[in-house]
């Protein structure tokens, strides 16, 4: 018997072994048909073809078969990969779903025909190498497993290949990220195309948490993702687009700038503390959309060591393969050619002792 937490749940060694943890889904069923009280369906929202495998031919895998005919998926049984105890009644239902809903197939056929079957194209990922935007996608794109082209943009050259013909009529307004997808679909806005990517690769691992509450944190968390970016942008005005001699104008700013972000990451250390992911327990799109832009940060100077729940979410998540892999190229542990942060503490240098005091104490 199957009862949760005893050897009769396991799977078996040779499926286990097949089995890819980070992407593959495992749902637990309670009734005959797999689709019955399990999310399944909502799943498999975007698959055409379901092929079935398992035990008992006439019973758990012609109720779940039945499910995904009604349910309009095109349904192929396995028959060199089904179990019964009674050879006739395997046959009677595999006669049954053969007449009126499914098409038998073994998986030696399944398998050589998706070796010959022509690849389908990739979705095409145009990037620019550490911007947050990007990072976030490449997040999501890694986590979920989904191959993609990686299709990189020069903004430092001139003129910005981001803002080349080819690109502007991909994307008009000339900024990345800017997916698109197998089909063509054209998806621009980094979180636009988090929730996009949720909808339209389900089969992959989903980055939604199944309950209400946590379902609500998430979408609020990659919304307020934005927020530490909107708050930092006045700091990188000031030192990559304010001549030298014309940045000490803008003091106050930067007092305020950091005042606001010391005050904006007081949240994101409450939420750390929380949960062990940023949303809740589970890895979620919110962690793809917040760990690019607190390590973008941490790449400018700013330091997290106040924050310890930060601070150990942070190692966390860059211990993660996804975050490995949508890593900035080029860029090592050590922080960024410029540090932004360092450079706005010596504009503001010259401020009287309350300033630089409260200066110091967002920055270090
Ligand atoms: N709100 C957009 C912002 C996209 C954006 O500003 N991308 C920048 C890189 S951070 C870009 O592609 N810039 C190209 C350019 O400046 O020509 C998003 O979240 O996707």
């Amino acid at each position: 018997m199957c009862i949760p937490g005893q050897d009769g749940e396991k799977l078996a060694p040779e499926v286990d072994s097949l089995l890819n943890k980070e992407q593959d889904q495992v749902i637990c069923k309670k009734y005959y048909s797999a689709f019955t009280d399990t999310i399944l369906a909502n799943i498999l929202r975007e698959v055409k073809e379901i092929h079935i495998c398992g035990l008992m031919t006439n019973v758990c895998v012609q109720a779940t078969a039945t499910d995904a005919f009604f349910y309009g998926y095109k349904v192929f049984i396995w028959t060199d990969c089904l179990g019964y105890r009674s050879r006739k009644r395997h046959q009677e239902a595999l006669d049954k779903m053969q007449r009126w809903y499914a098409t038998m197939t073994t998986a030696s056929k399944c398998l050589e025909q998706s070796q010959t079957a022509t690849p389908l194209c990739k979705p095409v990922l145009y990037f620019v190498n550490g911007s947050i935007p990007s990072w976030r996608v490449m997040m999501v794109l890694h986590e979920k497993g989904i191959d993609f082209e990686a299709k990189r943009l020069k903004v430092m050259s001139t003129p910005k290949e981001t803002k080349s013909i080819e690109f502007l009529t991909i994307n008009p307004r000339g900024l990345t990220p800017t997916l698109v997808d197998s089909d063509g679909a054209i998806i621009t806005e980094s979180l636009a195309i988090l929730h996009y990517l949720e909808q339209y690769y389900p089969h992959t691992l989903s980055l939604l948490p199944i309950t209400k509450a946590d379902h609500i944190k998430v979408l609020q968390r990659v919304q307020e993702s934005q927020n530490l970016v909107d708050i930092y942008e006045p700091l990188e005005e000031i030192v990559f687009k304010t001549p030298e001699h014309e940045q000490s104008a803008h003091k106050s700013s930067i007092v305020k700038t950091l005042t606001s972000i010391d005050h904006e990451l007081i949240f994101w250390e409450t939420y750390a503390t929380k949960s062990m992911f940023i949303a809740c327990d589970q890895f979620t799109l919110a962690d793809c959309a917040f760990y690019p832009v607190v390590t973008y940060l941490i790449h400018r100077g700013l330091s997290i060591d106040k924050f310890s729940a930060l601070k150990d979410y942070v190692e966390r998540i860059r211990a993660k393969s996804s975050a490995i892999k949508a890593h900035p190229r080029g860029w090592g542990p050590k922080g960024g050619k410029v540090n932004v942060f360092e450079t706005v503490r010596t504009i503001v240098e010259g401020c009287n002792e309350k300033t630089v005091d409260l200066v110091e104490k967002v920055i270090s």
